[in-house]
């Protein structure tokens, strides 16, 4: 009788939509592999179930994915850790002969994936990888780690009709193209970063940017904490830095400032969702802020005016006062204690006013400080004649593809995040006419945020010594989450292509048709978003 009534049910989701009119590589970022089976679509039904495997990090993928599909198909999908069935929905944490799931380590275990659909090793796939099998009776996605079955749901969320991103019931029948996807990423980190203290942005706007980021299969969410305009991360040791240094904003508005509760729930948030947190502390320069608060770290001893505009390069904190490393150590040692991810970052970018010597042992000593916090230091690339910190990473944001400097920090053993100005800056007007945003780097249209390597872009800095894109989105003149998704999509995807994807699968073509079909999906969620002319919308 059950089989009967599913019959029923299909014939009669048949009739609303023709059979999974998503193709199985219609996916952004591109999968590596893709091998449909037109006869494997797939239906949910109304009574399928979720089913994980006994684990918590891996329920809570399973959960992520029944919320994500519970509001417009209306079906309960109970999530539950019965053995994997062969209907339904299952996420499958396994481990690879001698190895314990969810235990491979980023960067680890990235060997060649095995042959067309055959189950290989799952260790293969790496920290991130997932494989996707849709059969008529079931859709199972297989990892190593529940980052790895988080990135298989988002796959699957994009094989399902536009339909499925909507906020109420649908009558639909909700296909999924039949096949195997065997996928990992290219670079493992993947990022984005959000200005907050040009334009000070609350917790919730932050949270639905990294719901943007998780769908794309980003996987670092790096934020712009401090600057000329703004101190937006409360301080214990120094309460003046929220309290007078967040107090305003470009263009006078009243600014704001995460408290360590804010910082906590955005952190727990990504982590959810596999990103990991970046917090940006930008030191010596982009320090008025926090000099209004605390004029003693200021060279000449005098409270500058809180700064409403959006020149750059004016202030520092003095590099030859002790009272600026205790500082630093205080700010950094905070910050680093609310931070669960591996990374810092010291800023380090437009130090105009300090001398290059002065500037250099700055650096070195913030490097030092970081270091003795347990974290990475990460800075833009303006700290590469600095002397050379265990593991440090340089952030480059040029716009040609020379940097001697920054090539020779590589030899020295640095890695490096390619942000080029002119293909990644999502505060770059995507034309002439784009009502906001800024040109310095030239006009970033899709193509273009598309259109380079991250393997060859930088001479002098091997594939090898990349590790990962992330595309700043700037706030001089965001002030709005409209604003900040109408400059993140439809080019936040480019980037993310290219940190996920392998180099073969680089193609405008295919990336603007695939594209494409997600402009259905931001208008059915409510997400704003630039409709580029060179995508060929439906
Ligand atoms: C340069 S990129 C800056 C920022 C500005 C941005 C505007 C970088 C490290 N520094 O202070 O906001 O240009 O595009």
């Amino acid at each position: 009788a059950a089989d009967l009534a599913r019959a029923a049910a299909r014939a009669a989701a048949d009739r609303l939509a023709p059979p999974a009119p998503v193709g199985l590589g219609d996916v952004v970022p591109a999968p590596e592999r893709v091998e449909p089976d037109p006869a494997a679509d797939f239906t949910l039904p109304a009574d399928a179930a979720v089913r994980v495997s006994p684990d918590p990090a891996a329920r809570d993928v399973a959960e992520q994915l029944a919320d994500l599909l519970r509001p417009a198909t209306g079906y309960p999908l109970p999530v539950t850790d019965a053995a994997p069935a062969a209907e339904g929905l299952a996420l499958q944490l396994s481990a690879a002969p001698g190895e314990t799931p969810g235990t491979v380590a980023a960067g680890v275990g990235l060997g060649p994936v095995a042959g067309p659909a055959t189950p290989g090793p799952v260790a293969a796939l790496g920290a991130e990888g997932y494989r996707l099998d849709v059969t008529p009776d079931a859709v199972r996605i297989t990892a190593a780690t529940p980052a790895g079955l988080l990135h298989g749901v988002q796959t699957l969320r994009q094989l399902l009709p536009p339909a499925i991103e909507s906020p109420a019931p649908v009558a639909a029948r909700w296909a999924v193209p039949g096949g195997v996807i065997v996928d990992r990423p290219r670079f493992p980190y993947r990022g984005a970063m959000l200005d907050v203290a040009r334009h000070f942005f609350g917790v919730a706007d932050v949270l639905r940017v990294i719901d943007h980021l998780a769908r794309y299969k980003l996987n670092h969410l790096h934020l712009h904490l401090t600057d000329d305009q703004g101190w937006r991360i409360a301080v214990d040791g120094w309460p003046g830095l929220a309290a007078v240094g967040g107090a305003t904003q470009v263009g006078g508005g009243p600014g704001g400032a995460y408290t360590r509760a804010d910082y906590r729930r955005i952190v727990s948030y990504a982590a959810r969702r596999h990103v990991t947190v970046v917090p940006e502390i930008d030191l010596p320069g982009h320090t008025n802020a926090a000099l209004t608060a605390y004029p003693q770290l200021a060279p000449d001893g005098v409270a500058p005016p809180p700064y409403t505009g959006t020149e750059v390069g004016f202030s520092y904190l003095d590099p030859d006062d002790e009272r600026t490393y205790a500082f630093v150590a205080d700010v950094l040692g905070e910050v680093a204690a609310l931070t669960p991810g591996p990374w810092l970052h010291i800023g380090g970018d437009e130090a105009f006013k300090v001398p290059a010597d002065a500037y250099a042992r700055f650096v070195e000593r913030a490097q030092g400080i970081v270091a003795g916090t347990g974290k990475t230091v990460v800075g833009w690339h303006q700290i590469a004649p600095a002397g050379h910190a265990d593991g440090r990473v340089l952030q480059w944001w040029g716009t040609t593809g020379d940097d001697p400097a920054t090539a020779e920090a590589v030899r020295r053993g640095a890695r490096v995040i390619l942000s080029p100005g002119n293909h990644a800056y999502l505060d770059m007007k995507y034309a002439p006419d784009t009502p906001i945003g800024h040109d310095w780097a030239g006009l970033v249209d899709v193509e273009r945020a598309y259109g380079w390597d991250p393997g060859t872009h930088l001479a002098g800095v091997p594939a090898d010594a990349v590790l990962g894109v992330e595309a700043p989105l700037w706030t001089e003149s965001v002030t709005s989450l409209a604003e900040i998704e109408f400059m993140l999509l439809p080019r936040l995807p480019a980037l993310a292509e290219l940190g996920w994807s392998p180099r073969r699968t680089h193609d405008w073509a295919s990336f603007r048709r695939r594209l494409a079909g997600h402009g259905p999906r931001w208008h059915t969620a409510g997400i704003t978003f630039h409709p580029a002319p060179e995508i060929p919308w439906p």
